[in-house]
Order: structure tokens, then sequence, then C-alpha cells
């Protein structure tokens, strides 16, 4: 058997973002946490595991109720130093089988875990005050003799921290901010670095939960590429149709299909959103953002090219290249000029980057149109189709809309309860809000903009190979580790 991992035990006062703490650390939106004091009654031990192994323990516990008292009992039972810690122990013993609203009964259940070995995580909200019973409750922690480090959290705007600091680096071998609402990746593996410094029993094991940790994250990034390269891969691809079966399309069908292709696009990103919340280990969002909207002229319009992902400047100088993209398509398809009439249709364009920077994702076709005979060359039957996508307006946008969602995912502390915010407003026209694929490093986007082209030209001859797939992947990851 392997040496039992580390423990932790956090405490504090009642509010002060205890659990809030546990819950950002340990990944779990789960536990409870509420704005009323005593939510949490009992104690609860989250065991964190991390690529199949339990990497450290840590135990939520209720707040102090009367540190003033407490330690008072224990001072009546210390006669020189050596004795506090014997003090903290009887004190514990005498109060052990209280229950409920007799006295004591949170001091029990949050220092019994400490009297068996666990290391200290006390947890002060930094936006309200000192008050003399936190001093109580750091004169019974430095008690009981275990190693413990102190974290100022801030449940609200205000910050009184420097009040603070001098204080708890009296009573603490390690003081550190840390906000449990926006506290990321790097501030939780720093947290865990703290870990390592106050015990040197533990800095083997902790050394180990840091590297899984760290092995764990890249992982998911490589898995959020694949989700998402998978995405567009297959919205972008996506062929919806209709059968028809008299001579002439009824009344009604193209609409019909153009809802279904609608349904299908949006499909594709709510499976996706959810593939990629399970990864970062989040149930149950609630998301606020605009809807795709793919149809609606009105967010297709100039007014709202900042929905696309890319800027006014951006999209023209990608424009020309899907133009091409569609034409190197059709040449390989067919002889290019017919297809490009059909495709066009009566369309009054300027140029082929023009359509292709246009208003439509894709058009509803006849299969036995031009572009029809040649997507379906040997489908027999005649039907209405919706697909391949065609407008980079709408790749970019799809891509967009995914790498703002795994950015505010991935970065989300698991102690927010609120909804994770997607747009910068919730209006029925979207804001100036700068977008995530415009501020990509030039070189990443432009590699971005030639795998979609890939991805859409591919779609055009029939399907898109495992091997542009892989590529898109391969290049999203650098994208996800950019954004
Ligand atoms: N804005 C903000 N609010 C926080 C933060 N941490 C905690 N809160 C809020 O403060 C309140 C108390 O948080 P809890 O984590 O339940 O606090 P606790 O110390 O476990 O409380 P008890 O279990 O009742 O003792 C909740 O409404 C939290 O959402 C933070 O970092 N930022
Ligand atoms: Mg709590």
């Amino acid at each position: 058997m392997s040496e039992p991992i580390p423990e932790f035990v956090v405490v504090g006062n009642v509010n002060q973002g205890k659990s809030s703490v546990v819950a950002t650390l340990i990944e779990n939106g789960a536990v409870p946490i509420a704005s009323y004091p005593g939510t949490t009654g009992e104690t609860a031990r989250y065991v964190f595991r991390q690529g199949g192994e339990d990497l450290f323990t840590i135990i939520d516990t209720p707040g102090f109720q009367d540190a003033r008292a407490a330690l008072s009992f224990m001072q009546q039972r210390a006669r020189s130093p050596a004795d506090r810690p014997a003090a903290v122990r009887a004190f514990v013993e005498a109060h052990a089988g209280n229950s409920g609203e007799q006295p004591f009964a949170d001091e029990v259940r949050l220092l019994q875990p400490i009297l068996d070995g666990a290391g200290i995580l006390y947890v002060v909200d930094a936006s309200s005050r000192f008050q003399p019973s936190h001093e109580a409750e750091m004169e019974i922690l430095r008690w009981t003799g275990q190693p413990a480090m102190a974290l100022l959290n801030r449940t609200r705007e205000r910050d009184h921290s420097d009040e603070w600091r001098p204080i708890l680096e009296q009573f603490f071998n390690l003081v550190r901010e840390f906000d449990a609402h926006a506290a990321r990746f790097a501030d939780r593996l720093e947290l865990l670095r703290g870990f390592r410094e106050i015990r040197d029993a533990w800095r083997s094991t902790m050394e180990r939960a840091i590297t899984a940790m760290e092995s764990e994250w890249q992982v998911r990034r490589r898995k959020a590429a694949q989700v998402i390269g998978e995405l567009l891969a297959d919205a972008l691809g996506h062929v919806e149709k209709r059968g028809v079966s008299s001579d002439a399309p009824p009344p009604g069908l193209a609409e019909e299909l153009e809802k279904a292709y609608l349904d299908r696009q949006r499909a594709f990103e709510h499976t996706a959103r959810g593939e990629i919340e399970r990864l970062y280990q989040h149930r149950d969002l609630e998301r606020g953002e605009h809807a795709l909207m793919l149809h609606d002229a009105d967010l297709f319009s100039e007014v709202s090219w900042r929905l696309f992902g890319l800027d006014r400047t951006q999209l023209m100088r990608y424009g020309a290249g899907w133009g091409a993209a569609i034409g190197g398509g059709i040449d390989l398809a067919v002889g290019g000029a017919s297809f490009l009439t059909g495709l066009i249709g009566g369309a009054a364009v300027g140029g082929l980057g023009g359509y292709f920077a246009g208003k439509r994702i894709a058009s509803v076709l006849d299969s036995r149109s031009s572009i029809g005979r040649v997507l379906f060359a040997g489908t027999t039957g005649r039907f209405l189709f919706q697909g391949p996508a065609t407008s980079q307006r709408y790749a970019w946008m799809l891509a967009d809309r995914a790498l703002t969602h795994y950015r505010a995912v991935r970065d989300r502390s698991h102690a927010r309860q609120d909804q994770l915010a997607l747009d910068a407003d919730s209006g029925p026209v979207p804001t100036s809000e700068p977008r995530v694929a415009a501020n990509l490093p030039a070189a990443l986007r432009d590699t971005l903009d030639r795998d979609l082209r890939q991805v859409l030209k591919e779609a055009l001859r029939g399907s898109v190979t495992q091997e542009t797939r892989a590529r898109l992947v391969r290049n999203l990851e650098q994208v996800l580790e950019a954004v």
C-alpha cells in the first residue's frame, strides 16, 4: 500500500466562503454553498481524484460558533504552553457527544479532523473587518500545533486584506489571497504548491498531485480540441434532405427543411457544449448566450458583423480564400463553370469572395439543380437539401462561439452558482464586446481559417477526411492554449 494521502481541513468563522474554497479546489459544484451562515452543518470529506489516483482529501466543516468561550475552556486546562495541544484534545473529548444546538458541537466537528492529523486551511472573508472572535479562532488553531495556511477570500467588493495580513502572519506559516469565485487552474495549482510547503512529509505526495493535475489539464485541452474539431467538421459538413415525391416540392417543404437544418446545427453545438462542460467537471450549467440564429437576416446584416467572431477586416481578408475553396472543390468534382452558375443562382454578387462572405450559411437547393447533380451524382430520387455550409461568416461564428464557451468553462470556478455568461449582454443585438477569435494571434487565425476552408472543400466533395479532421484538432489544441 502507498502512504496515506494528505488531508486538509477548511476552517473559519461562519459564512467566510469555506465551502466555496472547497468546491473550487476539488472542482465540485455540488458542495453546498449559500449566502446564509450555517450552511455547512456537518463535516464533509471529499477525496480529490485525478487520472485515476486519489491525490488528497479536503474536509469541509461548519464555522466556529463561539471560539472565545471555547478558548477560555482550553485556557483553564493549559497551565503551560506545553499543555496546549492536550487542552484542545480535552476540549474535544469533553464535548464530543454534543450535537445540534448543544454548546461547541460545531467546534468539535471542525477540530476533530485537525486532531486526527489534517493540515489547516483557515479561511477569512477579507471583505469584512477583523473581529476579536477571529483571534480566538486563530489561537485555538495554533494550539493544535498542526501546519496551517491562511486564505484571504473576499465575498464582496470591499477589501480589508491590508488589515488582515499582519494579523494572519503572526499565526500562520503561509498567508495567501485566494478568491474562491475567480480562482482559475493556475491559482489552484499555486495553492497546492503552498500545501507542499507547510509540511515536509507531504512534499512528495503533493508534488505528485501537482504533476497529475498538470497532465490532466493537458488531457482535457486535447479532448476539448477534439470535441470542437468534430463539432466544426460535423456542423459545417452536415447535409439535411427532404424527399420530393411529386413534380414540384410541396409548399412549406423548404421552410421545414431550413428549420430542421437549423435545429441540427443547434444540436451539434449543444452536444459539444455538454461534452466540454463534462470535461471540466461542470454539471447543469445554465448558459447565458444568444441562441445560434442562422437565417435571421438581421443577424447576418452588416450591423452585427461582430457576431461572426472576426472583425470586418479579418473577414474580408479571408473572404477570397473561401470563394477559391469552393471553386477548388468543384473543379475536382466537375467542370466548374456550370456548377458555379448554379451555386450562385440569381444572386447579384460581385464575385465569389463576396458570395461566400455572404448572408446565407447554405441555400436550400433541389437535387435536380446543377449543384445538386454534382453533389449527389449517382443518387436517385428527388429531394431538397441544405448544406454543406458555404458561408465563411458562419464557420467563424461557430468557431468563435465554441472558443468563447470553452474559455468560460475552463476558467469557471465550481463555487459559482450564477449563469455562465457567454455574451456581454443579453439583449437582442450584440454589443461591441471583442470576440475570442478576433483576438487570436494572427498566425493561429490564419491556420484555423485554412483548416476550416479545407473542411468546407472536402465537405463539398462528399465527406471530410480523417486527415483533415486530425489536422484541425491538432491546430485547435494550439488555439485553445492561446485563448
Ligand atoms: N463574490 C464572491 N462571493 C463568495 C466568494 N466566496 C464565497 N462567496 C459567497 O459567500 C457566501 C458564503 O459562502 P460559503 O462558501 O457557503 O461559506 P461558508 O464559510 O462555507 O459558510 P457556512 O458553511 O455557512 O459556514 C455564498 O453566498 C458564496 O457565494 C467569493 O470568492 N466571491
Ligand atoms: Mg460551508
